[in-house]
Order: structure tokens, then C-alpha cells, then sequence
């Protein structure tokens, strides 16, 4: 039996990842997490309380996450400002966050020899043109755009040169963008799906052709605990669904899925130095360790996320007014 940290699992990815390890395991999981604006404890409800543990902090903080690494077998690191339109208004928490927040870590990883896996983006590779065939793959540059994405760029090279300098027993993988239940209202999926559930109107940025590489949050969830089982210590591993979608088409299939016309939507400014494509190549991760998206058709993972945000309205409703007071600020 294992025993797992897990930081920032009150937030979307990590609570998905926390019910999907102590489904499939017999593990034992705490969580660390700070419950900033993004964390939400109703994500981790009807967990098995002899199995889990919450516990309220920082990971800048060294005396906690020195305590906490210590005491358990593997830390999962997913813990991270993670809005780039949040970056994009104030970079600072995520510098700190992102940043030092993944140093504390590792030097407490360091001193208890503790196996450690880091979440991290697709986004630290930049963009691809539209027209590109091309996709991301684990020997791609690092060329991130957004305060957000250069942030966790610097995270993942900290690991790099742990791994490297101190010998520290660690991987880390880079996923593509998630959807599923339990995530922020502020992203754009669950923002649409909420502003037509509440009698609004989807709010697309630009014109709608940047693409991204969908994947649902479990699918990310089997992968992560796959590497941590079966992955080489100081690889990485491009985690990835083959699921391109410009984001007009995914707010059209949402206005349909919801019984609305496939143009009732606004188009709104666009984000500064927006990212226009991402695609991620995840042969590696298929061919050494076997894995496979369990969601492979993106209209019924979309069915069941909005069924999700409909059936669970008292987990989103606290947040939507004020995100979107955020959102009208910005024009967006
Ligand atoms: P999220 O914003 O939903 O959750 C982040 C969680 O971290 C929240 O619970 C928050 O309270 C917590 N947190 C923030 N600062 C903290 C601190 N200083 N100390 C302790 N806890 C803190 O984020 P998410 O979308 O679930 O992303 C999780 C991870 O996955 C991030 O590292 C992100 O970069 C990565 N990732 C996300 C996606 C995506 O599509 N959302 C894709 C690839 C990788
Ligand atoms: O209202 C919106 N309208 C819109 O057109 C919002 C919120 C977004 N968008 C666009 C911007 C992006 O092209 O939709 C796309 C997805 O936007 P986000 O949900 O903000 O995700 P993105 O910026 O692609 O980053 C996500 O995937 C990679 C996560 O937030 C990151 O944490 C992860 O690293």
C-alpha cells in the first residue's frame, strides 16, 4: 500500500485524480491544498474517511511541506495557479506558486528521498499554427507564451535539474487541456456550459479558430497513475487524447447538446497573445506503459460533463457571479 500527497487536489484536475486513485487503488491519499478562489472542498466529498485526509496549506510554506513529504511514500505535485486569463491580469501568485511553490517542494522531495511526480502543460511548448501538421512531442523546445505556461515551464526545468543534480527519483508529464466535472466555472467548457444553463449566452474569444487538444480528466487521471507505477525516473511523458476541436465548434456542439441554436453565442475580445493551436503526440506514453483514453468520442464525454454541471449546480453556482464580474471587466 502506498501512501500518497497530493497538492492542490481540492482543485479540478487533482480532485478527479484523488476519487479515480482511491477507486482503482488501495492507497492512502492526503491532500494539501491552500483553497484559493480555484479550490473547492465539495470536490472531495463522500471520500472513504479511513483513506483520506485534508489538510489547509500552502506549498511555499517548508515547515508544512517538509512535514507532510516525510511522512509519505509519493508526492503528486498538481498544485498551481493555472488561469492564463488570471496570469494575464496578475502574474505574481503565479510566479510564486508556480515557482516557488514547486521549489519548497522538491528540496523537502530532496532531503526524504520521496518519489515525486509533477503535473504539468502542453502550453510550455508554445503554440502551432493552424495549418501545421505537426504536433507536440517530448523532444519539442520550450517556448511558452503567457506568464501562466512560462511559470510552469520554470517549474518543470526546476525537476529537470533535481533530477539531474540531486538525483531526485522523478517524472513528469505534460497533458493537454482537461474537461470534466469539477472544474472552475472560469474555464471556458464548464463557462459555457454554466452561462447557457443559466439562460446567458457563450462567450467566444476572437473569431473561435484556436484549436485545442481535449482530453477528459479521467483519461489524465489513468495516465498520471500509470507513469507514477511504471514510468522511467527522469522521463517525461506527453499525455494527449488526439482530440483537436476549434473552440467555435466546441460552443456550437455545447449550444447543441443543450437543445439551443448552433449560433446563439457572443463573440468577445480576444486574449492578449492568445495561443492558437496545441496537439499533443502521446506515442511514448501508449507504447511503453500501454495506456489508452477510455473517452475517445469527445460529443459523449462533452454529454456527460454538461449533465454533470447540470445535476450539480449547488457545487458551480457560489462562483459563477463573480467570475464573471472578473470576465465583464476585461470585456470578455
Ligand atoms: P485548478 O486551478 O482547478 O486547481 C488548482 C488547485 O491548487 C486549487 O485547489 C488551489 O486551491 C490549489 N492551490 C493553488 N495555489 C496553491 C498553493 N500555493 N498551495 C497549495 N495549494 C494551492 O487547476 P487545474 O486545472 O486542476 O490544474 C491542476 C494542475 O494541472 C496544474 O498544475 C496545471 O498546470 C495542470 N494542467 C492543467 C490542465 C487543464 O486543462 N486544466 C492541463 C494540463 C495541465
Ligand atoms: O470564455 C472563454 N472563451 C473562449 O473562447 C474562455 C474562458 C476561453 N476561451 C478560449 C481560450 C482558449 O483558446 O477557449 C480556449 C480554452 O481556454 P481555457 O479554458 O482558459 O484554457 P487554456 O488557456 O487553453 O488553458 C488550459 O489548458 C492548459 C488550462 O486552463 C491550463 O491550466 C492548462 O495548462
Amino acid at each position: 500500500m502506498t501512501s500518497y500527497l497530493v497538492t492542490g487536489g481540492a482543485g479540478f484536475i487533482g480532485s478527479n485524480f484523488v476519487h479515480y486513485l482511491l477507486a482503482h487503488t488501495d492507497a492512502t491519499v492526503t491532500v494539501l491544498d491552500k483553497l484559493t478562489y480555484a479550490g473547492n472542498l465539495a470536490s472531495l466529498d463522500g471520500l472513504p474517511a479511513d483513506r483520506f485526509r485534508f489538510v489547509h496549506g500552502d506549498i511555499c510554506d517548508a515547515a508544512i511541506v517538509d512535514e507532510l513529504v516525510g511522512s509519505h511514500d509519493c508526492v503528486v505535485h498538481y498544485a498551481a495557479e493555472s488561469h492564463n486569463d488570471n496570469s494575464l491580469t496578475d502574474p505574481s501568485p503565479f510566479v510564486q506558486t508556480n515557482l516557488v511553490g514547486t521549489y519548497t517542494l522538491l528540496e523537502a522531495v530532496r532531503r526524504h528521498d520521496v518519489r515525486y511526480h509533477h503535473i504539468s502543460t502542453d502550453e510550455v511548448y508554445g503554440d502551432l499554427e493552424l495549418d501545421d501538421p505537426a504536433r507536440f512531442s517530448e523532444s519539442t523546445p520550450y517556448n511558452p507564451s503567457s506568464p501562466y505556461s512560462s511559470t510552469k515551464a520554470g517549474s518543470d526545468l526546476l525537476v529537470r535539474a533535481w533530477v539531474r543534480s540531486f538525483k531526485v527519483a522523478a517524472t513528469i508529464s505534460n497533458c493537454s487541456n482537461n474537461y470534466g466535472p469539477y472544474q472552475h466555472v472560469e474555464k471556458f467548457i464548464p463557462r459555457q456550459i454554466t452561462n447557457v444553463l443559466d439562460g446567458g449566452r457563450p462567450k467566444l474569444y476572437g473569431a473561435g479558430q484556436n484549436v485545442r487538444d481535449w482530453i477528459h480528466a479521467e483519461d489524465h487521471s489513468a495516465a498520471v497513475l500509470k507513469i507514477i507505477e511504471a514510468g522511467r525516473i527522469g522521463e517525461t511523458y506527453l499525455i494527449g487524447a488526439d482530440g483537436e476541436q476549434n473552440n467555435k465548434d466546441v460552443v456550437e456542439l455545447i449550444l447543441e447538446l443543450l437543445g439551443q441554436p448552433r449560433d446563439a453565442y457572443d463573440h468577445v475580445n480576444d486574449r492578449a497573445g492568445h495561443d492558437l493551436r496545441y496537439a499533443i503526440d502521446s506515442t511514448k506514453l501508449r507504447q511503453e506503459l500501454g495506456w489508452q483514453p477510455a473517452y475517445s468520442d469527445f460529443r459523449t464525454g462533452l454529454a456527460n460533463t454538461i449533465d454533470w454541471y447540470r445535476n450539480n449546480e449547488n457545487w458551480w453556482r457560489p462562483q459563477k457571479q463573480a467570475t464573471e464580474a472578473k470576465y465583464a471587466a476585461t470585456g470578455q
